[in-house]
């Protein structure tokens, strides 16, 4: 009995449970660069090359541990550019009994090898690196009114013991510090730098083939500077644990011009393609908290985002698709702009974090929520385009991941599901919570007329545009109802100020 164990490029991992029950001397490991999957969206040339390399390195590691690997790049002569084709083509070529696959992470994907009919049996294997199963996330939400994430965490907490005491009670008496988190940027903060590796020959090879073949991707290749090896994604999470957890929670939200990192982990990219283990990494820090190497605000803070948030957002794409995909409650229609491509733009929060979009293939978390896809919800931009563009630029980009952070926690396009209001704001918290706006065209404290920040006037604009939609949710009372103190006057300006800019938003001109 011979299996051909077909490995995606986000099984990078050993222990992955395709793997589980190899033989080695009889297995053969399929992993392939196919053109179909590279141009399913054109990802961000440095994706692209970071997980290739990645890739081709894990198929290394592989056969330095004695397994036969078929790997198949992207230019070789015989590549059929598709997963199928390349299926096929090991089938014949080898010959197994049976093909072994963990399951993709992405609905896509899995359908298609759901309908793969080959002659032989195909074993899907459930994707064990996450902490909760399918199962477990839809008996969970059964009978719920609301899904929300905090519950969710705790029962995780709970069921791997993080950062609990002997009795089974949350660290320190409380489940979530959030209250002590999110600290405005103190001016002169140091930040330190990332894992930065250098490219070796297998980067360097890949990163030209990439230039070659994807000239017309966004983003930049040069330079390139990922961990593409488990090794050196350990030590990524190393340099985090050591000199950025400690102010993890403390600057969670803060923005600073020019510091693309801050105090992030920056370790996405290497947990979704299964260089780390989302585990491992909760259970680093935590080991961090119990060495007094960093205080309890920011260690739970960083768990919660992986062991909650992480596993949350994948356990709602699995229970809703694949409608969540189509999803649009508030009826957004604007096509995207081109300054979400690099175009020219006067507002310096945009530019700066589409400018580190494009260097970096990542923005963080703050920079996503409240700058990028404040606007997009605020200027009523449609769900397609945006979730287009979320998945095309981000190093750490699946659409098990990315799609529930736009459509459910940016866009509210479905309607609440993930979040109980949407995350619509005027420019007082990118102003509290960064420099940006020091350095920007528009002025920050002005409400109305072409030199008022456009945030201000879009913010109020979205909130009647939506009303029939919005109104009855509790928790946007306070708005509505300060909306109706501000009389009709200066609901006026908010309509001339959003059309003038939306008309030049859609001209040639620059906004
Ligand atoms: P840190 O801030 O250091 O957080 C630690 C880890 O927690 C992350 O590495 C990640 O694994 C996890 N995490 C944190 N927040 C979330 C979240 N909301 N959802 C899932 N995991 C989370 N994350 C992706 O991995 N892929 C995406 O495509 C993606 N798209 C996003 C789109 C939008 C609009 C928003 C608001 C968030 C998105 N996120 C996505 C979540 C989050 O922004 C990134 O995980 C984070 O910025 C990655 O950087 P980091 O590793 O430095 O994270
Ligand atoms: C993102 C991506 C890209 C760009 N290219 C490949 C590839 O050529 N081969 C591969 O196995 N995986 C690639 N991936 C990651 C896949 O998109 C990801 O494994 C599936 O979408 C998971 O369902
Ligand atoms: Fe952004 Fe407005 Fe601040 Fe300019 S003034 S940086 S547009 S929030």
């Amino acid at each position: 009995m011979s299996a051909l164990r077909v490995i995606l490029g986000d099984q990078l991992n050993q222990g992955i449970s395709s793997l589980s029950d190899v033989d080695k001397e009889k297995d053969i490991i399929l992993i392939c660069e196919v053109w179909d999957e590279a141009t399913s969206v054109k990802h961000h040339k440095k994706k692209i090359a970071f997980l290739f390399s990645a890739m081709r390195h894990f198929a290394e590691e592989l056969r330095e541990v004695g397994y036969t690997v078929t790997y198949v790049k992207l230019d070789d002569d015989n590549n059929t550019g598709s997963f199928v084709g390349e299926i096929e083509r090991a089938k014949e070529a080898h010959d197994p009994d049976k093909v072994v696959i963990t399951e993709p992470s992405e609905y896509r994907v899995l359908q298609m090898f759901r309908s793969l009919s080959l002659d032989i049996p195909i074993d899907i294997r459930p994707d064990d690196r996450f902490l909760c199963t399918h199962q477990e996330f839809a008996d969970w939400a059964k009978g719920r009114k609301q899904l929300r994430m905090e519950y969710f965490y705790r029962e995780i907490r709970k069921k791997f013991g993080i950062l609990l005491t002997g009795d089974n009670d949350p660290e320190g008496g409380q489940w979530n510090y959030d209250s002590e988190n999110r600290k405005p940027p103190k001016e002169g903060l140091s930040v330190p730098d990332t894992y930065l590796s250098k490219p070796d020959a297998i980067s360097q090879e890949v990163i030209d083939l990439v230039a070659e073949k994807f000239p017309d991707h966004f983003g930049d290749l040069d330079p390139f500077y990922f961990a593409v090896t488990r090794e050196q994604a350990l030590e990524a999470l190393e340099k985090f644990i050591d000199e950025r957890l400690v102010n993890f929670g403390d600057y969670q939200d803060a923005m600073v011009q020019g510091e693309p990192w801050m105090y992030h982990s920056h370790i996405s990219f290497y947990i979704n393609c299964g260089l780390l283990l989302p585990l491992e990494c909760a259970q680093a820090a935590e080991q961090a908290y119990h060495n007094d190497r960093a205080p309890l605000n920011a260690v739970e803070g960083f768990i919660r985002q992986i062991i909650g948030w992480r596993e949350y957002v994948r356990g709602i794409y699995w229970l809703k698709m694949p409608d969540y995909e189509v999803e649009n409650f508030l009826n957004a229609k604007r096509a995207l702009p081109d300054l979400y491509w690099g175009g020219p733009t006067k507002m310096n929060c945009l530019s700066q974090c589409v400018k580190e979009t494009k260097e970096n293939a990542y923005a963080h978390h703050i920079q996503r929520l409240m700058v990028l896809g404040n606007f997009a919800l605020i200027a009523g931009l449609n769900p397609d385009e945006v979730n287009e563009w979320f998945l095309i630029v981000y190093a750490d980009a699946y659409q098990w991941v990315e799609l529930p952070n736009v459509t459910g926690m940016i866009l509210f396009a479905d309607g609440g599901v993930l979040a109980s209001k949407p995350y619509a704001a005027s420019a007082s918290y990118i102003n509290k919570m960064s420099d940006y706006c020091k350095g920007c065209s528009y002025k920050v404290s002005k409400k109305n007329g072409p030199e008022a920040c456009p945030f201000n006037y879009l913010y109020w604009d979205f909130m009647i545009r939506n009303k029939s939609q919005l109104k009855k949710n509790p928790r946007l009372g306070m708005s509505y109802r300060t909306l109706e103190r501000m009389g009709p006057e200066k609901e006026k300006a908010v309509k001339e100020d959003s059309t003038r800019f939306f008309k030049t938003l859609e001209s040639d001109e620059i906004v």
